[in-house]
């Protein structure tokens, strides 16, 4: 098949707000420095319902989403040396070209060389590989793993030990890399330190076992659906808070400010609500306490705090794809999990063949799912 164009099925989100539909589309091959994927799993995040929602400031139709998959290398365009035909693969939607001065910078995992493109759902060249009906299609996130076969840059690609599962590692694409290195990379947890994690959904877990790695003193975690407790303790929480449950008069700030002597040392908003992204930098310790924005905030929804919050030492920050350099970092992600050092499989609550996509989004808003897996 290399050099053809393949015909295949996916899932194709046709406008916003609407179930996708399955579909017979055609997939060209890989341009030069392309690669085409012969996706075997992908998972259902919580930002792809967020993009068909209509709330995506970037979200255009017709459209194939996914971004948390994994899959084997079908055939590769001209120029590409870092993957061949045959290698495991986990499709990254942050990027690394390792030339941009975003990859040089040391200083951050966004790459900028394909991001303009990326953000209107197109290839670098500016085109689109899908077609339906005779319709284009949009690519997402540079990935759009809800095809049965998908062609990415070949700097959004990583070959990785063909040993581990590909329906554990296309979890490692996204949820569960994003929490994990939000505690390991981006906040810098010291022994003892005390955190809280707001919202206790695929993120916020993952948090809690790059916390508990860093041997962190408190893990509270904050959600408003008691369900989630049983789940942070699984994962090693110390504490459980539902905000919606404390005494009147005791606002969540209060809360954290008293079970942590005086305010936490880092606090993680893996809920997407700007009020949430709030209370938990006004739950940062005065002085030194760091807040981490990862949650996905509606199109026009901003953050608001009085800047006497910064002025007296707290910080707000936040972190894409948990500060991972994806072609440098995954490799040794998927190690670590063949060595039992990252649960992945602990994650995975729900199991759909694609025709049955549309179960996994209604699963995530039943609120008793934590990653649903599709087998392609
Ligand atoms: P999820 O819906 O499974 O989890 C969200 C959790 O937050 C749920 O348990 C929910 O009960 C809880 N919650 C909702 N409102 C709350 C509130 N007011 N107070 C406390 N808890 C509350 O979602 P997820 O898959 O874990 O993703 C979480 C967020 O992270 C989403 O916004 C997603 O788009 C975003 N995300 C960001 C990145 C990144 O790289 N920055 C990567 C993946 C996902
Ligand atoms: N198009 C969205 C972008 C929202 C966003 O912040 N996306 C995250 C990944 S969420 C994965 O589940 C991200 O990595 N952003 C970095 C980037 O380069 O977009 C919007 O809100 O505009
Ligand atoms: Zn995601």
């Amino acid at each position: 098949t290399a050099g053809k164009t393949i015909t295949c099925k996916a899932a194709v989100a046709w406008e916003a707000g609407k179930d996708l539909s399955i579909e017979t589309i055609e997939v060209a091959p890989p341009k030069a420095h392309e690669v085409r994927v012969k996706i075997a799993y992908t998972g259902v995040c919580h930002t792809d319902a967020f993009t068909l929602s209509g709330k995506d400031a970037e979200g255009e139709f017709p459209v194939i989403f996914g971004h948390e998959g994994a899959g084997i290398v079908e055939s590769i365009g001209e120029g590409v040396t870092s993957v061949k035909v045959g290698d495991h693969v986990v499709c990254l939607y942050t990027p690394e070209c390792k030339e941009c001065k975003f990859c040089k910078s040391g200083k951050t995992n966004l790459c900028g060389k394909i991001r303009a493109t990326q953000g209107k759902g197109l290839m670098p060249d500016g085109t689109s590989r899908f077609t339906c009906k005779g319709k284009k299609l949009l690519h997402y996130m540079g990935c759009s793993t809800f095809s049965q076969y998908t062609v990415l840059a070949d700097i959004s690609v990583v070959a990785v030990d063909p040993k581990a599962p590909m329906d554990r590692t296309c979890l490692l694409g996204c949820g569960i890399t994003t929490g994990y290195g939000a505690a390991t990379n981006t906040a810098k947890i010291s022994p003892g330190d005390n955190i809280a994690i707001f919202g206790a959904g695929c993120i916020g877990l993952s948090v809690i076992q790059g916390a508990v790695e860093r041997k962190a003193g408190k893990i509270i975690v904050v959600d408003i659906n008691d369900d989630k407790k049983e789940w942070a303790d699984k994962f090693g929480a110390t504490d459980f808070v539902n905000p919606t449950k404390l005494p009147a008069g005791v606002t969540i700030v209060d809360k954290l400010v008293e079970m942590t002597d005086g305010g936490c040392d880092f606090t993680f908003d893996c809920t997407g609500n700007v009020g949430v992204m709030r209370n938990a930098l006004e739950a940062c310790h005065k002085g030194w306490g760091e807040s981490i924005v990862i949650g996905v905030a509606p199109a026009g929804a901003e953050i608001s705090t009085r800047p006497f919050q910064l002025v007296t030492g707290r910080v707000w920050k936040g972190c894409a794809f948990g500060g991972v350099k994806g072609r440098s970092q995954m490799p040794g992600l998927v190690q670590d999990y063949l060595q039992g050092k990252i649960k992945v499989d602990e994650f995975i609550t729900h199991r759909h063949p694609l025709e049955d996509i549309n179960d996994a989004f209604h699963d995530m808003h039943a609120g008793d799912c934590i990653r649903a897996v599709i087998t392609m």
